[in-house]
């Protein structure tokens, strides 16, 4: 039985149901050893609530790190998504460098922007800093925005395939390796992930049910990570991912009162099921 030590770096947001309060449990329900370094803790996550919370433990990341080098701890897959500065991708940086094992895979999701903007706090310093962990990442894990962000292109909201391949051409130059583009729908009612991964593109089209959820790029990033370390290839890790994340949305549909995330935790007996457990 595969058993995994996944490190993954994100904010806790307390409440909102994105970042780690996604992470842990999903990778979990996996079936994998999940190890966090909480970027900043946050009452709420950014996108809707008001005069939020925010500690944000840079500083404190250097000795969180030392600790675990004097133990000889390294990990099977480090995946990272929300961080709080500039200054942070840094240690980031430097953790994706050193604290993997031999066969290690480092997953990045540069959580940074939705819809056509950049999340609250966030600017074009930060948006640099980003680009450098493009090139550290074996699998990068953007949305069209982050990626025309990422790659100085303008944000189409309606778009080709041409389009996209350039937006991946752009990230290759950075230095992306395998590209998982989330959220890339070609048709009204359509969406899905287009995958570039050794000169192959492969496209996995789902329904589309609503404009954005809040944290349902955590959602899939998680079940995505979860899924790879299962052994399924990345195309299938994309599609359970993406099967798991519309159940999601699906299931949060119609309570008006859940506007600030999706209610994961009720699709994952089926992620379950979709990995064969
Ligand atoms: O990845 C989404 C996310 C995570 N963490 C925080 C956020 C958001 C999106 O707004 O604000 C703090």
């Amino acid at each position: 039985m595969s058993y995994k030590k996944v490190l993954t770096i994100q904010d806790i947001s307390c409440i909102g149901q994105c970042s780690l309060t996604v992470a842990m449990p999903i990778l979990s329900a996996c079936g994998m050893e999940t190890c966090i370094l909480p970027s900043a803790v946050l009452s709420t996550h950014t996108g809707g609530f008001k005069g939020y919370h925010v500690r944000d433990l840079t500083d404190d990341i250097p000795a969180i790190v030392n600790h675990w080098r004097s133990e000889g701890i390294k990990f099977d897959a480090i995946y990272t998504g929300y961080l709080g500065s500039t200054k942070q991708i840094d240690y980031v940086k430097d953790i994706l460098n050193t604290m993997g094992n031999e066969s290690c895979i480092k997953i990045v999701d540069p959580a940074m922007a939705d819809n056509g903007s950049l999340y609250y706090g966030f600017d074009n310093e930060y948006v640099n800093a980003m680009k450098v962990l493009c090139k550290e990442a074996d699998i990068l894990l953007p949305n069209v925005t982050e990626a025309s962000f990422l790659t100085g292109t303008e944000y189409r909201e309606t778009y080709d395939e041409a389009y996209v391949d350039e937006l991946f051409n752009k990230l290759a130059e950075l230095g992306a390796k395998t590209v998982v583009f989330t959220g890339i729908s070609f048709k009204e009612d359509k969406t899905g992930v287009l995958i570039y991964e050794n000169g192959e593109k492969s496209y996995y089209e789902h329904d589309k049910i609503s404009k954005g959820c809040h944290g349902t790029g955590d959602i899939y990033a998680s079940a995505f990570t979860g899924a790879l370390l299962n052994g399924k290839s990345i195309f299938d890790a994309a599609k359970i991912a993406a099967d798991f994340t519309v159940l999601a949305i699906k299931n949060t549909q119609g309570d008006p009162s859940h506007w600030y995330g999706a209610k994961f935790e009720t699709a994952i007996p089926s992620l379950i099921r979709d990995l064969g457990k």
